[in-house]
């Protein structure tokens, strides 16, 4: 443990001798858990830190640093797309997707070390429950997408694969999502096989160059961004581990997308067939201020414009046809080879660019009352994950299907777009869509059959209510034989034993 002293040297190192300010009034137990935290600061980083956080939030407030003017849209023929591919070619895909998976060299990492603030619960996203028939949670949905996924590759290939699961956490996800997935038993998958990381926390910094203190004996803390995920990776080396398993592919995806497709073979497939080492799935933005960033050139090179650093009119620029001009989204779904993360660890982590984020943090006043702002005063910088991209030596982006792709949850009912409603409405009509085109017919309470609809209405339920469980079909497979014909009577609910009950009627 760091002693008083010690403390107090780096802290005036750093110029930050104020965290100390209350040292006298603290208990034992307070001043130690302050002694921790600092141990964990290296004072030339922390006054670096500082003193580019000034600097980043000044350039922040000017037009300095804008890409805008320097921004080109990705030609489309460089985009690959499920809308424009035909059933051979997306089919091809697919089967090299799944033949990596099935020489286990396919892994996920789920980046869930956000703290969730706009859903505003206080436990991590993951453990949400969007209200379906089933009460699955995120977590739960995207572990048994695994465990199909694993089984399609399988029974094409006759072997027993395993698609590793990395999850990157903070100090704010860690304990909680470890204790539900043990809880939970780790949703069938077996325990070796999820792998759990934590990511580095970084102070929040006021506009002197200070860092704030939100407790007397306690810095505020955030996560360093989802681009953390390369310091994070080096740090728990998990590089290392992929080596270790033979992994050479990898597909990295945000907590929230009830719709993630999990190690989606075709996108793999696409990836690996590009001879690409980075990737990104992208889709038709919805309108221009939709928060999701814009895949684009600058200079030539790929990048991501994240919708809070392009100017509102560049979002709103259209093309001839008047289609947006900057219109593929990203919805945080990457690909990377071991080799290309490999390379961004050792060379490149230290050039990513540190984004700036002014926000209300709480803090403590000179007479350690806790004090909530009315108007931001801090400073967060946060490093984003697509930072990467420019580094590639062969990028490619993958145009997929809102509707079979892309429903975050980001807010808590009540707000517009992106809450809990709308992520299970998705998640249902995409089941409802599937069991239609399996040639089911499903009836009301009451069993009169309730006409199909193929055509869906986004701000309403699906006419019936059906529930496919991932254990039985993740991407609308395998539904004919089970369904064809069949009266299903609405809530529907397709779990394992449902599909025996209705393999036995068959
Ligand atoms: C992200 C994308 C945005 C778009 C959108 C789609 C980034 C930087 N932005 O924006 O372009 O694709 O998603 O939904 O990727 N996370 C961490 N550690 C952190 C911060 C975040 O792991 O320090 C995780 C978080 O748990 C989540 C993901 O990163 O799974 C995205 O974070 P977010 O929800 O804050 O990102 P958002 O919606 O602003």
């Amino acid at each position: 443990m760091l002693s008083f002293e010690a403390a107090k040297a780096r802290l005036e190192t750093a110029g930050q001798s104020h965290v100390l300010q209350f040292w006298s009034e603290l208990s034992a137990e307070e001043s130690s858990a302050l002694l921790e935290e600092i141990s964990l600061l290296k004072p030339e980083e922390l006054l670096e830190h500082c003193r580019a956080a000034v600097e980043a939030a000044s350039r922040h407030s000017s037009a300095d640093g804008r890409l805008d003017a320097r921004m080109e849209p990705v030609p489309p023929e460089f985009i690959g797309s499920v809308r424009k591919s035909d059933e051979e070619r997306l089919k091809m895909w697919g089967d090299e997707g799944l033949l990596q998976i099935s020489q286990d060299r396919v892994a996920v990492l789920l980046l869930a070390g956000g703290q969730g603030t706009r859903l505003g619960v206080p436990y991590p996203k993951g453990m949400y429950n969007v209200g379906l028939p089933s009460g699955k949670t995120l977590y739960q949905i995207q572990a048994e997408g695994i465990q199909k996924v694993q089984e399609l590759a399988n029974l094409k290939h006759g072997c027993r694969c395993t698609i590793p699961w990395y999850i990157m956490t903070s100090e704010f996800t860690l304990g909680p999502t470890e204790k539900f997935f043990r809880d939970s038993e780790y949703f069938g998958l077996c325990p070796s096989n999820v792998v759990m990381f934590e990511q580095r926390m970084i102070p929040a910094v006021g506009f002197d160059g200070k860092i704030i203190l939100e407790k007397k004996n306690k810095i505020a803390m955030a996560p360093d961004g989802n681009g953390g995920l390369y310091r994070a990776l080096v740090d728990n080396k998990i590089i290392e581990d992929m080596e270790r398993r033979g992994l050479e592919y990898l597909h990295v995806y945000c907590v929230d997308n009830i719709l993630v497709k999990m190690a989606d073979p075709v996108f793999i497939g696409f990836c690996v067939n590009k001879g690409a080492d980075c990737g990104a799935k992208v889709l038709d933005k919805a309108y221009p201020s939709e928060p999701v960033g814009v895949v684009c050139r600058v200079d030539g090179l790929y990048q991501v414009i994240e919708y809070s650093e392009i100017q509102p009119e560049t979002a709103e620029l259209r093309g001839p046809g008047g289609e947006l001009l900057f219109s593929a989204g990203n919805i945080c779904n990457h690909f990377f080879t071991r080799g290309f993360l490999k390379e961004v660890a050792e060379k490149f982590e230290s050039q990513l660019k540190q984004h700036v984020a002014i926000k209300k943090v709480p803090f403590v006043d000179g007479e350690g009352n806790l004090v909530k702002p009315t108007k931001p005063n801090g400073i967060k910088m946060e490093k984003f994950v697509f930072d990467v991209f420019q580094f590639s030596n062969k990028f490619v982006a993958f145009e997929v299907l809102r509707e079979e792709e892309f429903s975050p949850l980001k807010n808590a009912d009540g707000a517009p777009l992106d809450t809990p409603t709308t992520a299970r409405r998705s998640l249902l009509a995409q089941h409802y869509r599937w069991a239609l085109a399996a040639g089911g017919n499903f009836l009301d309470e009451q069993d009169k059959p309730i006409p199909p609809k193929h055509s869906m209405t986004k701000n309403k339920d699906p006419p019936a209510i059906c529930e496919i469980s991932p254990l039985v079909s993740y991407f609308g497979e395998g539904l004919e034989k089970l369904l064809k014909q069949k009266n299903l009577k609405s809530p529907f609910l397709l779990d394992e034993n449902e599909a025996k009950n209705l393999v036995q009627t068959t």
